[in-house]
């Protein structure tokens, strides 16, 4: 089985452009490709590629399509929205996408055989840019003790990775609110940055804390994006220079 940990060399990219969670916004999909260079950065997807907005069908379709395009220059990761069991079934709720696609392709087994499920096997369930930073949909949890863990994660420590929210103050708690994953404290996030050799974490699955600007939390530790505009709001890119982390950006575009 392939490492689930997409491990980026900061040597070879200019930049690090992180997109957040799109759910099925494909108009901002196609104005954010607009502002990142594929030629010289590579091109980090959060993960929530569908369901709420409308096109999750065309989001999917097109970040499939730049993988295999750009291959080395494209990671996408795995978000809650992409947990499905082997036989289709959604491992989180609303799954929108089940209409949409039976509409758009006639049939919800065909698509999710022939098209979903390739596409989720692309994706990995984490990125780290070495001394700098964590990417992750949700967050973390005290399950993760070192970027081995990330290779092939335990049923556990994916569900934290793929569902977590950051908390004030201290500690970890289960996340009743989302029935999955945990919520995790400032002290949390600094002992895994440190186990990790990284100096953040940056992270989407929480769109409405960053409508226009990125929310930063744990004193600078966590940081959550947002590329979608279906819950209002004004999507960006995130801009990480890989040699660095005190010269991070953002942009925000039209849809
Ligand atoms: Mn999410």
């Amino acid at each position: 089985m392939k490492s689930l940990l997409a491990i980026i060399e900061p040597k070879k990219f200019s930049r690090v452009s992180v997109v957040g969670d799109l759910h099925g916004d494909y108009r901002t999909l196609t104005a954010l490709l607009e502002v990142v260079n594929l030629g010289t950065d590579l091109l980090v997807f959060l993960g929530d590629y569908a369901d709420r907005g409308p096109d999750g069908v065309e989001v999917i379709r097109t970040v499939a399509t730049l993988q295999q395009k750009h291959p080395k220059n494209v990671v996408a990761l795995m978000g809650n929205h992409e947990d499905f069991s082997e036989l289709g079934e959604p491992q989180f709720n609303p799954c929108t996408l089940i209409e949409e696609a039976s509409a758009k392709t006639g049939s919800w087994g065909n698509y999710f055989t022939g098209e979903l499920k390739p596409f989720i096997d692309t994706l990995y369930i984490a990125a780290l840019i070495p001394d700098n930073a964590l990417l992750v949909h949700g967050g973390v949890s005290t399950k993760l003790t070192g970027s081995d863990d990330l290779k092939m994660p335990s049923e556990e420590l994916r569900l934290d990775l793929l569902w977590s929210d950051p908390t004030n103050g201290d500690g970890e708690d289960p996340n009743y609110a989302r029935g999955a994953g945990v919520e995790f404290g400032s002290d949390v996030s600094a002992s895994v940055c440190k186990s990790l050799g990284v100096a953040r974490i940056i992270r989407s699955h929480q769109p409405q804390l960053a409508a226009a600007k990125p929310y930063v939390s744990h004193g600078g530790r966590v940081v959550t994006v947002n590329a979608t505009s279906v819950y209002g709001g004004a999507p960006f890119v995130y801009f990480i220079d890989p040699k660095s982390t005190e010269k991070d950006s953002y942009q925000n575009v039209k849809r």
